[in-house]
């Protein structure tokens, strides 16, 4: 009897640890499109369309090379709509000697695993991803013993684990082993970046979207045009794409923001890189490469290997470290719900209107857009940590709850209370004024501090400095701030707190039913 294999969404990789060593003779592999999985937030439909297109490629993929794939599809009349449901059915069809599995990326979805041995008639073996360069135990080593969890020296070890930008004597290249001071160039006058390859849909691709379409009606965001990679080849592509044509200005422009040019010269490879379309260390590895070859520079490469082998691998250490606790984690007591304008895109704020147009658009906005914009503002408003997971969760097609619930309670909402971020990421509008062109057309003006007209950011956030200054004072990176305003006169503090207040009191909350039913 076959040892079955089932491959989930996000692990459409040949090498995958489940399928590591096996024949395609002993081995029957399931994939399942199922109910539970694409609804347990409303997804982004780009988000559903890659999952589905790229399972079906895969699927195809290994049959072309003789893998026999049973491939559940979302209206098979017999779908149960759960992993588990058609892991026991798939049981029942083979009587296989043995399930294994490589390991889940999200607790939820672990947890459920954990109870297959007992439901099944035949042993169950859960294998390590090795796809992530630190294993669990490599996390608790180092987090064993640390007061605080600072990225910046789990990276240091994943440097030396890889090799990369190493050099032969052990210090890093360059002798320094971040260069982000480097990286916070804001745009000049007419920035753009070449496009990013789009993909035209196949016909596999295209029944998916038709059938996204309708299954799917209700979910947020914009069904079309689906231009995202979804197989390997295309992903390569768009690799190959970036390390060509952006990486070198990746460094210097990482943080800034332009209207309407959405992702600058970002690599756009998070939502392939997630579902295992590629590997982390061979697009660090070729990063590398460009830079020996003297066609990037060193704080650009840097750059694009800390966010791989420094924030990704380690956002990934610390949700499996500090589960389930982080799920429920709400320092600041925040409890505003999400405002409508989250999911509509309706408001005058320029820049988050911007931010959640390329959302909905693209179901991507980058990294500075989900900190600086959209993130600082749920911080400033006191939106309750549940809603905005929610919502990062269904409308970024990069979106697992590994990778989004770290950068949502630790990153952004300092929910965790300081465990994964040193400070809270607070800013006022000068930050975006700074390191955007939204403000220019903005109705709000961004020199205005309280009254009609200011920048909503401006009195947001001595609103917030206000209400959390117990706990934020003896912050060393942020207790300063108090001194500034300690020395603003008593009226001008209440014209902040009146103005903030006014604008909060003006949200409106979200219809329910658009993140779960
Ligand atoms: P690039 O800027 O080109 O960066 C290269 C790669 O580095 C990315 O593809 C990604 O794999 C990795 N990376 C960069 N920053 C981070 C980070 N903070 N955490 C983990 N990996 C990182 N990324 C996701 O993949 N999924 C998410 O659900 C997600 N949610 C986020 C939520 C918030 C509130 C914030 C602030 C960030 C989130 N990120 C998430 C991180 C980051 O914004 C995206 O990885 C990035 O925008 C993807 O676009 P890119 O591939 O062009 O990235
Ligand atoms: C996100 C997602 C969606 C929308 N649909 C499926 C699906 O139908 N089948 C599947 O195997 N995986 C899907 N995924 C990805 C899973 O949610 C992901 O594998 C788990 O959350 C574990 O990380
Ligand atoms: Fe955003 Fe304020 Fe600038 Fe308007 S003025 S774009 S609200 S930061």
């Amino acid at each position: 009897s076959p040892i079955l294999v089932p491959v989930l969404g996000d692990q459409l990789s040949r090498n995958i640890s489940s399928l590591d060593g096996l024949s395609p003779a002993q081995t029957r592999i399931l994939m399942m499109e199922v109910w539970d999985e694409a609804t347990y937030v409303k997804h982004h439909k780009q988000k559903i369309v890659l999952i589905f297109a790229a399972m079906r490629h895969f699927a195809a993929e290994l049959r072309a090379e003789g893998w026999q794939v049973d491939y559940i599809r979302l209206d098979d009349p017999e779908n149960t709509g759960s992993f588990t449901g058609e892991v026991v059915r798939a049981v029942e069809r083979h009587a296989p000697s043995e399930v294994r599995v490589t390991e889940s990326g999200e607790w939820r979805v672990a947890r459920a695993m954990e109870e297959w041995e007992g439901r099944l008639p035949c042993p169950v073996t859960i294998l390590p991803d090795t796809r992530f360069i630190a294993t669990h135990a490599d996390f608790r080593n180092f987090a064993d013993g640390r007061k605080h969890l600072t990225m910046e020296y789990f990276y240091r070890e994943m440097r030396r684990k890889t090799g990369l930008l190493m050099r032969r004597d052990g210090n890093p290249e360059g002798d320094q082993w971040n260069l982000d001071a480097e990286n916070r160039e804001p745009p000049k006058e007419g920035l753009r970046a070449p496009p990013a390859p789009k993909f035209t849909p196949d016909e596999t691709t295209r029944a998916v979207i038709e059938l996204v379409g309708t299954r799917f009606a209700d979910h947020f965001g914009d069904l079309e045009p689906f231009g995202w990679p979804v197989t390997r080849d295309e992903a390569l592509e768009a690799a190959e794409a970036f390390f060509t044509r952006r990486l070198a200005l990746f460094g210097p422009y990482q943080d800034a923001m332009v209207h309407g040019e959405d992702d600058l010269y970002h690599s756009m490879l998070s939502t392939s890189l997630n579902i295992g379309l590629l590997d982390p260390l061979e697009l660090c590895r070729r990063a590398e490469d460009e830079y020996r070859a003297g066609r990037a520079p060193l704080n650009s490469v840097e750059g694009f290997i800390r966010q791989i082998i420094g924030w990704r691998e380690y956002v990934r250490g610390f949700y499996w470290h500090q589960m389930p606790d982080l799920a429920e984690a709400n320092e600041l007591a925040a409890n505003r719900p999400l405002p409508e304008f989250f999911w509509t895109g309706k408001t005058d704020m320029r820049c988050l209107a911007d931010c959640i147009r390329t959302t909905r658009e693209d179901a991507h906005a980058h990294h500075i857009q989900r900190l600086m914009v959209l993130g600082n503002f749920c911080l400033l408003a006191g939106i309750n940590p549940r809603d905005v997971q929610d919502w990062y969760l269904a409308v970024y097609a990069d979106a697992y709850e590994w990778v989004e619930l770290p950068n949502v309670s630790g990153m952004i909402l300092y929910a965790d209370g300081g465990n994964l971020a040193t400070k809270p990421y607070a800013a006022s509008g000068n930050y975006i004024n700074k390191m955007s062109n939204y403000c220019k057309e903005c109705s709000y003006s961004v020199s205005k501090k309280t009254g009609e007209g200011a920048c909503p950011f401006n009195p947001l956030y001595w609103h917030f400095m206000d209400r959390h200054r117990d706990r934020l004072e003896s912050n060393h990176r942020i207790g300063r701030i108090y001194a500034t305003w300690d020395r603003m006169d008593d009226e001008k503090k209440s014209d902040y707190l009146e103005s903030a207040q006014k604008f909060l009191d003006s949200l409106e909350p979200a219809r329910k039913g658009w993140a779960r039913d």
